[in-house]
């Protein structure tokens, strides 16, 4: 589909066009369409910005990836067609390693998202082969199945577009979880050790950016900014931010929504009653 540049909603078809191609390929879960699509809504609220809080949790992010022993990107269908060059970057620039790791699991899927990821120009894709694969007995989905020498050995994992369940275990197991996902009220947004509500998009160059200016820090200089990092208080400072855009909207929108769509149970009616009054 061509997408005209100055169309108002211009990155935003180009993400469905390249997520659309992404599951034509097998790489991205259909479920994945549905994903972007609960993204894209908070993408909007966020009013399609990397934001000051953001900013600050993409910052904190860089600072535990270059500290950290064993440091892993986990990758699935989504993430890989998304922000594939950034993935190659950041292994070349850290010693990040790259799991393919999916909800939707299947060793076809696995593998074409592997080959995907090498000819973007990732060096190394863990997580497909047989004899590294172990069970994590903490995580219920099809997510518990991980590489020895990627997230079982990770002290700090990298998630983005994630459930909440793995978070949940991950950070119980001990690791710090970064998470990239635009809805502030997820569980895996509450859960994470760090959140970045941004659109992996733009979280994903901005990342690699911090990286590039912290890795000449010296280490204690990197542990003073993650330790004065509170993520409560940047998911706070997210949702205070939507709070203020749809503050600043009302009164210019034409319904009212709480009078005109919430219908009590049992009750139907075919138009809302202020455009029903205009008939
Ligand atoms: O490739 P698979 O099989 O591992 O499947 C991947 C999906 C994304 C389908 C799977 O992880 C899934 O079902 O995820 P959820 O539970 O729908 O959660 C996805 C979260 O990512 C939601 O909270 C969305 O708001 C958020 N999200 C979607 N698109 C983006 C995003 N966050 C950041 N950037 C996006 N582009």
């Amino acid at each position: 589909m061509k997408i005209f540049h100055r169309h108002p909603r211009a990155d935003s078809l180009r993400i469905r066009e390249l997520l659309i191609e992404g599951n034509k390929a097998n790489i991205v879960a259909t479920a994945g369409l549905i994903a972007f699509g609960r993204g894209e809504a908070f993408d909007y609220l966020l009013g399609e910005r990397t934001i000051k809080s953001a900013k600050q949790a993409i910052k904190t992010a860089a600072a535990l990836i270059l500290v950290a022993e064993h440091p892993v990107l986990s990758v699935n269908g989504n993430v890989a067609v998304l922000v594939p060059r950034y993935i190659a970057e950041l292994t070349k620039i850290t010693d990040t390693k790259v799991e393919v790791n999916i909800f939707y699991r299947s060793a076809k899927r696995e593998k074409i998202i592997r080959d995907f990821l090498l000819k973007a120009g990732v060096g190394e894709v863990l997580g497909t082969e047989k004899n590294y694969q172990v069970r994590l007995d903490e995580i219920q989905s099809e997510r518990r199945i991980v590489d020895k020498r990627g997230i079982l050995k990770a002290d700090v994992v990298l998630v983005p577009l994630e459930d909440g369940d793995r978070t949940e275990a991950l950070v119980k197991m001990g690791k710090k979880v970064i998470a990239v996902d635009l809805n502030p009220l997820s569980r895996t947004a509450q859960k994470a050790s760090v959140t970045i509500v941004d659109n992996i998009v733009r979280a994903m160059p901005l990342l690699i950016r911090y990286i590039r200016q912290l890795r000449n820090y010296r280490k204690e200089t990197l542990k003073r900014i993650i330790n004065g990092y509170d993520n409560q208080r940047i998911l706070k400072e997210a949702l205070v931010h939507i709070n203020q855009r749809l503050t600043l909207q009302r009164g210019k929108a034409p319904l009212n929504p709480q009078k005109d769509f919430f219908l009590k149970p049992g009750e139907m009616r075919s138009f809302p009653s202020s455009l029903a009054q205009d008939r």
